[in-house]
């Protein structure tokens, strides 16, 4: 059964309140539970946490080292300029998805950028709210496939 950490970053607790043109209605709990419903059906186990903090969402990734298997990863703005953060996704060695509801390559030019792609094994954009759910299978394709290293 793998063990799954769900990162929600900064102002992502808004979501279905505030700018739903751009990020539609759905709101993080709705999220949260489509996500439940796709472990459960897949046998995997979540832990999910959102965080506007920064050195909470590094805490969770640096914890995330004694027990998760992988890690899906919204991180908001962080994307775009937290080395922190990456480094600390690259510190733990576990398999990591970077999900976005918009297309940030669509965007503003300072949202084309994602200093977190590197350390991850793949990113899903531009689905809303489905581009968690993609994320989530993606990454529990990879950690149940058999020709995969273990580390
Ligand atoms: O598209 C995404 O998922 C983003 O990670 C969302 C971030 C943004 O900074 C990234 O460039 C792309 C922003 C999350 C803020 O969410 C809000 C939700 C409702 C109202 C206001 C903000």
């Amino acid at each position: 059964m793998a063990n799954i950490l769900v990162l929600h970053g900064p102002n992502l607790n808004l979501l279905g309140t505030r700018e739903p043109e751009v990020y539609g209605s759905v709101t993080l709990a709705e999220i949260n539970a489509q996500l439940e419903a796709v472990a459960t059906a897949r046998g995997a186990t979540l832990r999910i946490v959102q965080s506007n903090h920064e050195g909470a969402l590094i805490d969770a990734i640096h914890e995330a080292r004694d027990w998760a298997d992988g890690i899906l990863i919204n991180p908001g703005a962080l994307t775009h300029y937290s080395y922190a953060l990456r480094d600390a996704l690259a510190a733990v060695n576990r398999p990591a998805v970077e999900v976005h509801l918009s297309n940030i390559h669509a965007r503003e030019p300072f949202r084309h950028v994602s200093v977190i792609a590197g350390v991850c094994v793949g990113q899903v954009c531009g689905f809303g709210a489905r581009s968690y759910l993609l994320g989530l299978e993606a990454l529990l394709a990879l950690l149940s496939d058999p020709g995969r290293s273990s580390q």
